[in-house]
């Protein structure tokens, strides 16, 4: 079978967890039969964000930390793609941070993919926000003395309305959770626990498969932020990860708010927007803006 996602064979270090995040996307925009063109890659800086050079889609390479400020116009502009960032942890929680955000309390329909190896790769293994407390790191060997970032409860305080973390050794989970975020109408979150195998020897495969506890035992995801929140706090008191989808609700979009207030219909009415040529629309963006 001719697969119409492939544009050239992914090269990373071997046994990068990348390689997990590629498979499990391209199987879930098949699955979906999605086509190329519906689809907008928006990528920062960083190993995992090469991703966009091996996926046959459109694309956005940005600028580090900036994938959100992006994907958030282009979803604007042209609500009928399907509008995907991608970022390692570095990328979207280190310089990156205050656009999770702000991007998350809007709710604008953006599927963000964060590649969690617990280390900067591509600079060549600084610790990064989610490298735990005293770590040793082939780049830092003294213990490492700040505590990490909670990419979950981060993306659910600051009102994401989906959130999961997934594991790049079970590809076909990671799919699944693809597959309802990208479905998601709201701004998902899904963070993948990878692994750096070239400069981070603390995440292993075997320790992270060890750890993992699988949500969807314990009843969720849960449409109340409470029992999410208490959930994730109970897994990680007991030095686990919480892997599979949270947390999901419905609530209103940021383009279908974005729609009402401006009187421009954005999202909603699919048949309208196909009337109107994106040209047309970017124009009365800017006129909306400036007057
Ligand atoms: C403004 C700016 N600051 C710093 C850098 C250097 N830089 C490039 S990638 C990167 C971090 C990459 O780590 P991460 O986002 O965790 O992705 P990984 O490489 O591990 O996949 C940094 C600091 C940059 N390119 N631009
Ligand atoms: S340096 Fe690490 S994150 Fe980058 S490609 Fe190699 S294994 Fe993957």
């Amino acid at each position: 079978m001719i697969d119409i996602f492939e544009r050239s064979k992914p090269r990373w270090c071997p046994g990068c967890g990348d390689f997990s995040i590629y498979e499990a996307l391209k199987k879930a925009f098949l699955e979906l039969n999605l086509r190329p063109e519906e689809i907008v890659l928006v990528c920062g800086i960083g190993c995992a964000t090469f991703i966009w050079s091996y996926l046959n889609t459109n694309a956005l390479k940005g600028i580090h930390g900036r994938v959100l400020p992006a994907a958030t116009g282009v979803k604007l502009v042209n609500p009928r793609l399907k509008v995907i960032g991608i970022s390692g942890d570095g990328d979207a929680y280190s310089i990156g941070c205050s656009h999770l955000i702000h991007t998350a309390r809007r709710n604008v329909e953006i599927t963000y993919i964060v590649v969690d190896n617990g280390v900067f790769g591509n600079t060549r293994g600084q610790p990064s926000p989610t490298t735990p407390i005293y770590s040793h790191l082939k780049n830092y060997p003294r213990a490492w003395p700040e505590k990490p970032v909670n990419p979950l409860l981060l993306a659910l305080m600051s009102g994401a309305t989906f959130v999961a973390q997934g594991f790049v050794g079970d590809i076909d989970r990671l799919k699944e959770y693809f597959k309802e975020a990208i479905n998601h109408k709201g701004f998902s979150l899904i963070n993948v626990l990878s692994m750096c195998p070239t400069f981070n020897p603390v995440r292993t495969i075997r320790e992270l498969r060890e750890r993992i506890v699988y949500v969807e035992e314990l009843g969720a995801p849960f449409e109340n932020l409470k029992n999410a929140v208490e959930m994730i706090l109970s897994i990680q008191e007991d030095g686990k990860y919480p892997v599979g989808i949270i947390y999901r609700n419905r609530e209103p979009t940021y383009n279908e708010l974005v729609g009402v207030v401006k009187g421009v219909d954005l999202s909603i009415n699919h048949d309208r927007i196909a009337e109107i040529s994106e040209r047309e629309l970017r124009l009365r963006l800017l006129q909306k803006k400036y007057t």
